[in-house]
């Protein structure tokens, strides 16, 4: 699972990933400042079973903090994008070939409107967020379309002879990029191609079909934001410009401010909190208290910096995964070495039981009998999906 962080330069990405990761990734007023990705890992919350229990959790994978567990999530920080960057402009869309394996995007824009399409600081409200949404994805289907191209009709030629399905010809062609058969079957449907001679599309028809392609597999929502520059009459507006496209208003800087004030014991706030309180005020330098009271004022009129709020809308809404727990032991919900829910994981909605033992082991996979619903002991099939928050036990042969 990983989740890539696209926009043009200085709109706040890396920014963005730091508040997340709580990674250190430069950041500055200037386009340009990330010249190579920055990969990190940031935490979606789930409700821990183990307040149904009455015993406390002994999380492996996933920390769990008054019963919100934080289930972990890569991220990938690229640098910024220009109008033409597959022409090679800015710094080109080489880089993107990091963004592979993500699953889904976020495009972080100014609602400011106070940067250009090249990053460069200009006049707030001089630019308009929605033109920059509908031309990065043209380059992000630029940088599908070229990798799809790649040799194409030498090797479409194979496939008008050889017969060879169309659909697992452009699965090996698509190897790495995290495009699964069923939004293949999405674009093909969505593209009147001529499936019977793939060598003869023209580059036209090639573009349309990683369009399609892009759109079935990596769900993209925007976040706006620098929102504490700009107001909710912007925000609604481009919310409605970009429909249906989900739109999250987010203070990206206030979240940061927020979350390393919290490491460092200054303030009391989990991410995603609509407040925060300051346990003592008095070891806040002047500058401190005064940043703290701007990111008061944010939050009272956003409601939240929308930083927690805008991954988990792309995890959980757009991409639909739910959380499950693995135990050995359906009764006391433990491991072998009797740690409570040890794990917790995120899969598909709709992905079957035996696939959920293959995440959690290979073996288990390979050697799957059933899988026991830990709350009602009930048996779940192979092919049966599993409802969201299972606590189960994986029974497979020895
Ligand atoms: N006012 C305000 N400024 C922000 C916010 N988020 C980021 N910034 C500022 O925007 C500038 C650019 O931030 P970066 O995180 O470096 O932007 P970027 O998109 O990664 O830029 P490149 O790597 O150059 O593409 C910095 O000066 C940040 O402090 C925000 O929510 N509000
Ligand atoms: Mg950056």
């Amino acid at each position: 699972m990983e989740i890539g962080v696209v926009g043009k330069p200085n709109v706040g990405k890396s920014t963005y990933f730091n508040a997340l990761t709580l990674l250190d990734a430069p950041m500055a007023p200037y386009p340009f400042t990330t010249i190579t990705p920055n990969r990190g890992v940031a935490a979606v919350r789930a409700p821990c079973p183990h307040t149904e229990k009455g015993i406390a959790c002994t999380p492996g994978n996933a920390k769990c903090v008054g019963g919100t567990r934080w289930i972990p999530v890569s991220l990938v920080d690229v640098p910024g994008l220009v109008p033409g960057a597959h022409e090679g402009k800015g710094l080109g869309h080489k880089f993107l070939d990091d963004l592979r394996p993500a699953d889904g995007f976020v495009q972080v824009v100014d609602l400011s409107g106070a940067t250009d399409s090249e990053g460069r600081p200009v006049a707030p409200g001089s630019q308009n967020p929605a033109e920059e949404v509908v031309w990065l994805e043209d380059e992000l289907v630029a940088w599908l379309a070229e990798i799809l191209g790649r040799d194409f009709h030498r090797l479409a030629r194979g496939v008008d002879l050889e017969g060879k399905k169309l659909e697992e010809f452009l699965s090996e062609r698509l190897t790495g990029l995290s495009i699964g058969m069923s939004a293949i079957t999405t674009a093909l449907r969505a593209v009147p191609v001529d499936r019977a001679h793939p060598g003869r599309w023209t580059e036209a028809e090639r573009t349309d079909l990683a369009r399609a392609l892009l759109r079935a597999s990596k769900p993209r929502i925007v976040t706006a934001n620098k929102c504490d520059r700009s107001s909710r009459e912007s925000a609604e507006a481009l919310a409605r410009a970009l429909a249906p496209t989900p739109l999250v208003p987010t203070a990206s800087d206030a979240e940061l401010t927020l979350r390393r004030a919290a490491r460092a014991g200054l303030v009391a706030y989990e991410p995603g909190d609509t407040t925060f309180s300051v346990p003592d005020p008095a070891r806040l330098t002047t500058g401190q208290a005064k940043a703290l009271e701007e990111i008061r004022h944010i939050l009272s009129t956003w409601g939240s910096t929308g930083v927690q709020q805008s991954l988990e809308s792309i995890v959980f809404g757009l991409l639909g995964l739910i959380v499950v727990y693995p135990v050995e032991d359906e009764t006391h919900w433990t491991d072998t070495r009797g740690r409570v829910l040890p794990d917790a994981f995120l899969v598909p909605k709709e992905t079957p039981a035996r696939a959920v033992a293959y995440r959690v082991h290979t073996d288990l996979g390979k050697n799957f009998v059933r899988a026991i619903d830990a709350r009602t002991h009930r048996a779940i099939a192979a092919d049966q999906p599993l409802p969201p928050n299972t606590v189960l036990r994986i029974v497979a042969k020895k």
